[in-house]
């Protein structure tokens, strides 16, 4: 019998490290800056509760096997619609209290209209705008990406 508890206790604990990723390296999560005619698109996130109404770069989690191209890529396909080609990284990456690491790339529209799918809300964004955004409506996360995208609209 002890070797049966012993074997079910093995499985137990090695489903259970499975399960929790942060166990692992911390996990990726891409965001877009998508730029067009000199403005930045901004989502308005719907879930969690903490986070919903607030604005952020779209995007999400990295999955297994993918690039931060290619899971940026189906992100904006998932939740906006469109179609985007992903260039170089913005801003610094930011370190998530859960153990997530987040990168922001800009983008620019190959094809197709961004759309609300999974958000509140969208909205594109003059510099102007952006600086006048009260930094308590932007995800906590994204806040220190926001004057670089200043920077990058000025030059747009
Ligand atoms: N997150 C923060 N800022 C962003 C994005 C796209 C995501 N610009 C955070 C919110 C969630 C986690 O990363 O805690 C995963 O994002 P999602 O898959 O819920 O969009
Ligand atoms: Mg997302």
């Amino acid at each position: 019998i002890a070797t049966f508890v012993t074997m079910g206790w093995l499985i137990a604990t090695r489903a259970a490290r499975g399960a929790h990723r942060t166990d692992d390296r911390p996990q990726d999560v891409v965001a877009a800056a998508i730029v067009d005619d000199g403005r930045v698109l901004l989502a308005q996130r719907a879930h969690p509760a903490e986070l919903a109404g607030k604005w952020e770069l779209p995007g999400g989690r990295v999955e297994s096997g993918e690039t931060h191209a290619t899971a940026l890529t189906r992100e904006i396909r998932e939740e906006l619609g469109a179609e985007i080609e992903v260039a170089g990284r913005i801003g610094a990456e930011v370190t998530h209290p859960n153990g997530l690491m987040l990168y922001a790339y800009r983008a620019r529209l190959r094809s197709g209209t961004p759309a609300a799918l999974e958000h509140l809300d969208m909205q594109w964004f003059s510099a102007d705008e952006l600086r006048r955004l009260d930094l308590d409506d932007v995800v906590p996360a994204d806040r220190d990406w926001i004057p670089e995208l200043c920077a990058v609209l000025d030059d747009a």
